[in-house]
């Protein structure tokens, strides 16, 4: 998929780039509007340049702490539910980062992933800085988002806990203003939902967009829209042999947070500034955990920003 590997050039155009160091655990760098870390950029930049869509391509697509690791394994489990069950299922012994690897990491990585030829990728790249060849090729895309306010305490969680680079100093407090200055990794968290949300409106046949709650509330319902969307529509059959049901109880929080893999693995693509253990991100997978964090003015002075943000777009993104 890809041409090259890891040039200087990357490394070079970095050092011209601003940057706010010794907010989060890795230091930020801005470049067309979004906020990213060095090698991460390093990974995009190179991803613009090099990634190359497969014709029947499925691109998922998020900022973190939405939901794309849930996203991952019920995309998988949709495309490839010929070939495994839920007894065969690869997700049983990988973490779905493994299986649908984040186009920009990818790059950056020498491990060997499973090489299943199924046509998905990730990103989460904003819509504006997509590699040129998404964008022409025409691939599908689908997006997944959140209540602001659960993106920001999965976030303030992660960034405590990763194995290297590790801050169990960041107090909620300073966390918090800098994801309200929009200063969080692929941040602001409100412009990458609407660059999505805008391009879903214009091409709703090539973008679907979808709300983490929405999937917690509606399942069946919603991943019977995201296999029809992606060309993989379960037919009366399947349905009325248990085929949507089985996939979710697969992918479920539940179930996904249970396995040895995803209790003490770590997964073989690893960023080089980061290293997490996949335990880490099976967190609660709840809706509204941030009430058990945030302060009421917290949660209101989160809300007036997404509420200033989105004015006019015709997107909300509260857990209601
Ligand atoms: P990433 O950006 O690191 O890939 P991402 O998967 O987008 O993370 O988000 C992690 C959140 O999804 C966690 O939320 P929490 O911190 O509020 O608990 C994680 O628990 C949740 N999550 C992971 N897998 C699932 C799943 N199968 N179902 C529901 N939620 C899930």
């Amino acid at each position: 998929m890809y041409e090259t590997k890891s040039p200087n050039i990357y490394t070079e155009i970095m050092s011209t780039i601003p940057g706010r160091k010794g907010c989060w655990p890795v230091d930020l760098y801005q470049y067309d509007g979004f906020w990213y870390g060095r090698y991460t950029l390093e990974g995009i930049l190179s991803t613009q340049d090099h990634f190359k869509p497969q014709p029947n391509s499925v691109i998922l697509s998020s900022a973190p702490k939405s939901g794309t690791t849930w996203l991952k394994a019920l995309s998988f489990s949709i495309m490839t539910r010929s070939h495994f069950d839920e007894s065969t299922n690869p997700l049983l012994t990988k973490i779905s980062h493994d299986l649908v690897p984040f186009m920009e990491y990818q790059f950056l990585s020498n491990s060997q992933t499973l090489d299943l030829n199924v046509p998905l990728s990730a990103t989460h790249i904003s819509y504006t800085s997509l590699p040129k060849s998404i964008i022409n090729s025409g691939c599908k895309i689908v997006y997944i988002c959140r209540d602001p306010k659960d993106v920001f305490v999965s976030l303030w969680h992660h960034s405590r806990k990763s194995v290297t680079k590790a801050r169990e100093d960041l107090h909620l407090e300073n966390a918090f203003m800098y994801f309200c200055e929009g200063l969080s990794s692929f941040g602001p968290y409100w412009d990458h939902v609407l660059g999505y949300w805008r391009a879903s409106l214009e091409s709703p046949e090539r973008i679907l967009f979808l709300k983490y709650e929405d999937l917690m509330n509606d399942a069946v319902y919603w991943v019977k829209k995201m296999a029809q969307f992606m060309g993989y529509p379960f037919s009366f059959e399947e349905e009325d042999k248990g085929a949507v049901q089985k996939i979710i109880n697969l992918c479920s929080f539940e179930n996904m947070s249970s396995l040895e893999v995803n209790k003490s693995g770590i997964a073989e693509i690893q960023l080089k500034e980061m290293v997490i253990r996949n335990n880490i991100i099976f967190r609660k997978g709840k809706i509204r955990d941030w009430k058990n964090h945030l302060t009421v003015e917290m949660a209101m002075q989160l809300d007036q920003i997404t509420k200033q943000k989105l004015n006019g777009s015709g997107l909300t993104l509260h857990a209601a």
